[in-house]
């Protein structure tokens, strides 16, 4: 293992994943840190960074519906079992890359099921752990979280994923722009909200869930992000750079 950095960006689709490895990946150079970066999705069309590794470069999703005669939805979920026929070029890329840069960033498929439920994807992404000290960036779109039982169900994404890639995993919140509530809803005490609030069994599975997150989830501080603005990008290296210091501690 070297001392580069792998980064997973992870959250469902729309979350700002893309957006955020190129800004995030600017900043890291401005702070003199080299830095490369890692397109996993084959059916973007355009990215803003410009990609070291670009699994577009073998092969698309519109590639596959033609060559396979089927629509979007199967497309996709070939198109990560596709990534296998490619495992020796990731080797060899992450072979090179970690030895040559401080941090490697992964921009995964738009959506997070693709990352999460197919094995091939997970064999990828093993490939980089393996080699490098990897961890996830989990975002959280703020212009879907619109009370505690939203922020919960992400959250439960947030563990879901780590329980599935095995790294240690940050949350972020994106977009925060564009929900003024955003800060209300962080701040809510869930007990005191579930009585208010919730009852019956709506009640008693938020607040069950909530516990389950409360005892499951890393404790780290909340770091939001607007990534247009270049907002909380300094917040989210410090802990990123946190988690791979041996202390851990990111409360
Ligand atoms: N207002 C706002 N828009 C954002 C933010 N982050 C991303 N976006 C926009 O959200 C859309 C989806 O972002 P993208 O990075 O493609 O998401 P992905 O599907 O997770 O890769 C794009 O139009 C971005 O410009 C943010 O923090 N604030
Ligand atoms: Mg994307």
């Amino acid at each position: 293992m070297t001392w580069a950095k792998t980064v997973f960006i992870l959250g469902p689709a729309g979350s700002g994943k893309t957006s955020l490895t190129d800004s995030l990946g600017k900043y890291l150079e401005e702070q003199g840190f080299q830095t490369c970066y890692v397109n996993l999705d084959a059916a973007v069309e355009e990215i803003p960074y410009d990609a070291d590794f670009d699994i577009r470069n073998y092969y698309t999703v519109r590639d596959i519906m033609k060559r396979d005669r089927i629509g979007p939805n199967m497309a996709l979920i070939r198109s990560v079992e596709e990534l296998l026929k490619y495992e020796d070029q990731i080797k060899n890329f992450v072979d090179y890359a970690s030895e040559n840069y401080d941090y490697i960033l992964v921009d995964t498929p738009g959506q997070l099921e693709l990352t999460l439920f197919y094995d091939a994807s997970i064999r990828i992404m093993r490939i980089f752990a393996e080699k490098t000290r990897a961890c996830g960036v989990f975002l959280i779109p703020a212009d879907i979280i619109h009370s505690v039982r939203d922020l919960a169900f992400l959250k439960l994404m947030a563990l879901a994923t780590r329980y599935r890639i095995d790294v240690p995993i940050i949350s972020a919140i994106t977009k925060a722009d564009l929900n003024p509530k955003i800060d209300e809803i962080l701040s809510i005490d869930v007990e005191k909200y579930g009585e208010i609030m919730l009852e019956g069994a709506q009640k008693d599975l938020v607040e069950e869930l909530w516990r389950i997150i409360s005892r499951l989830e890393k404790k780290q501080r909340i770091v939001k992000l607007c990534i247009p603005r270049r907002e909380g990008l300094e917040d989210l290296h410090t802990l990123i750079y946190e988690v791979f210091c041996t202390c851990g501690d990111l409360s």
